[in-house]
């Protein structure tokens, strides 16, 4: 990957905003987790992101930097490689991620919740011995395989196929959409055996038959490296097979979790796109006036913070029910589909209040509007997470 780190002058002069006064329902442990990964994210990621972004180019040297700050998978237990905190500090440490870019937040949510989360719930212990240290301290790097060329919002459908072949399985198929696959050492992949069962299979770099591609041409989530994944009769040995867990409740499991990070991560594109809008109409003149002084201007920024704030509690009682291993996928979908739409609608407003500067790099807007052109799809559509809250609250299916 590209190595020639072009660093912006710019300072980030990024405020955290906190109306409702939240932090009072935080502990020292949060408090702390967000503070260093905030100054990560401003010494490592703003003054490289928007030439990384310019170039559609990922910034893996992060990796290391992004295990060292305990971003991949903070909620795993600290003896199998991850950071041993709770669900908050979780969300917390995705939000101050994607304060930066979200294909950062991309990057660790994809290692700790898609990667290491099944091998440490679904693997062998002899599994989450060989792979959970080295993806925590980001030696190794993971990806996920669920989505296919003809199945996304319905991955039961998925065709990729592991038959079985003495001491190994035969594998064929292909993923499409894969975060991080360019660049993986391993695939957690989704396949269905003989029984037309979806099993989990971690697949390894370097496996005959084994290829992974990368898609070119993204106008969102540039900083992020995306690829396929191609399978063709690759021989993986049997003990690569997740053995703890069958049916689509596995990667669906998975998903939970990830959804969980993006519920908060979204609301740090938001601040970031806020904390611009406000610091610009406090700058800028028209009119003899400052922008905020203009009631339109202020309608804009105070509807801003108010669904920001609403996000904010909605992450935080999520949090609280996660803790309590309460949270159900439902509520889940609820967070990471507002969430995700109020940071989209708020880059928008954000664009608006910058006038014709909110197109250039000059500001983190554009970038933060495109990326969540990815994020209000990947996870799980927009409207598929309508129809979950629609099949929840109704107890009618309309998928299908
Ligand atoms: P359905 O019959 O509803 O469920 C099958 C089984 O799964 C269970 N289940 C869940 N379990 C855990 N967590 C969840 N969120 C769950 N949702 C459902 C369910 O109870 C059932 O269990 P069991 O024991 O009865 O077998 O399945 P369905 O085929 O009707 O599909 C439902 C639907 C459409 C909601 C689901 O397929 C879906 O969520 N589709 C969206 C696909 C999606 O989100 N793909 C994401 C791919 S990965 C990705 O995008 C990574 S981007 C990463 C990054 O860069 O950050
Ligand atoms: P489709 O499923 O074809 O949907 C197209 C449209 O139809 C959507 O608007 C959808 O809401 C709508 N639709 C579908 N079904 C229904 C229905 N029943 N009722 C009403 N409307 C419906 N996947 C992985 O497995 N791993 C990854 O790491 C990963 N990373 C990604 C990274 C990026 C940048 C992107 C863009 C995607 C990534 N994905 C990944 C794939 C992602 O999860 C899928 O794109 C997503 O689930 C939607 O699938 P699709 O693109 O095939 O859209």
């Amino acid at each position: 990957m590209n190595t020639d780190i072009k660093k912006s002058s710019k300072t980030d002069n990024y405020v955290y905003h906190d109306y409702y006064c939240i932090d009072e329902l935080l502990n020292e442990d949060h408090i702390l987790a967000r503070e260093s990964v905030r100054e990560w994210v401003k010494q490592e990621v703003s003054p490289i992101i928007e030439d990384y972004a310019n170039r559609a180019a990922c910034p893996t040297h992060l990796f290391k930097g992004l295990a060292e700050i305990g971003a991949f998978g903070p909620s795993i237990p600290a003896e199998y490689g991850g950071g041993g905190m709770d669900e908050i500090a979780y969300g917390i440490i995705m939000q101050e991620l994607e304060r930066g870019d979200s294909g950062i937040r991309s990057m660790a949510s994809v290692q700790g919740s898609l990667v290491m989360y099944p091998i440490y719930k679904y693997g062998s212990e002899d599994q989450r011995r060989k792979y959970l240290p080295k993806l925590g301290s980001g030696e190794f790097i993971g990806c996920f395989g669920l989505t296919e060329p003809d199945h996304g919002s319905n991955p039961s459908g998925m065709v990729t196929n592991i038959k079985d072949d003495g001491d190994s399985y035969i594998l064929n198929g292909s993923k499409m959409w894969i975060t991080n696959s360019p660049v993986a050492d391993i695939a957690v992949v989704w396949a269905k055996d003989e029984d037309g069962k979806i099993r989990g299979i971690i697949v390894e770099k370097g496996m005959k038959g084994f290829s992974a591609p990368e898609i070119h041409g993204k106008w969102s989530l540039r900083a992020s490296v995306t690829g396929e994944l191609v399978f063709e009769d690759v021989r993986v040995p049997k003990a690569n097979l997740l053995p703890n867990v069958s049916g689509l409740k596995g990667p669906l499991g998975c998903l939970s979790k990830a959804r969980y990070g993006i519920a908060w991560g979204a609301i740090g594109a938001a601040l970031d796109c806020y904390d611009s809008a406000l610091r610009y109409s406090q700058e800028r003149e028209q009119f003899g006036k400052k922008l905020g002084q203009f009631q339109l201007t202020q309608k804009k920024l105070a509807e801003m913070i108010t669904e920001i704030t609403k996000a904010q509690l909605l992450a935080w009682r999520l949090g609280t029910l996660a803790n309590k291993g309460q949270a159900t996928p439902a509520q889940i979908s609820m967070a990471k589909r507002n969430n995700v739409n109020m940071a989209i609608e708020i880059a928008r407003e954000a664009r608006q209040i910058h006038g014709g500067m909110g197109i250039t790099g000059e500001y983190p807007i554009m970038r933060h509007m495109m990326n969540l052109e990815s994020v209000i799809t990947y996870e799980g559509t927009h409207d598929i997470h309508l129809l979950i809250t629609g099949m929840d609250v109704t107890g009618f299916n309309a998928f299908g």
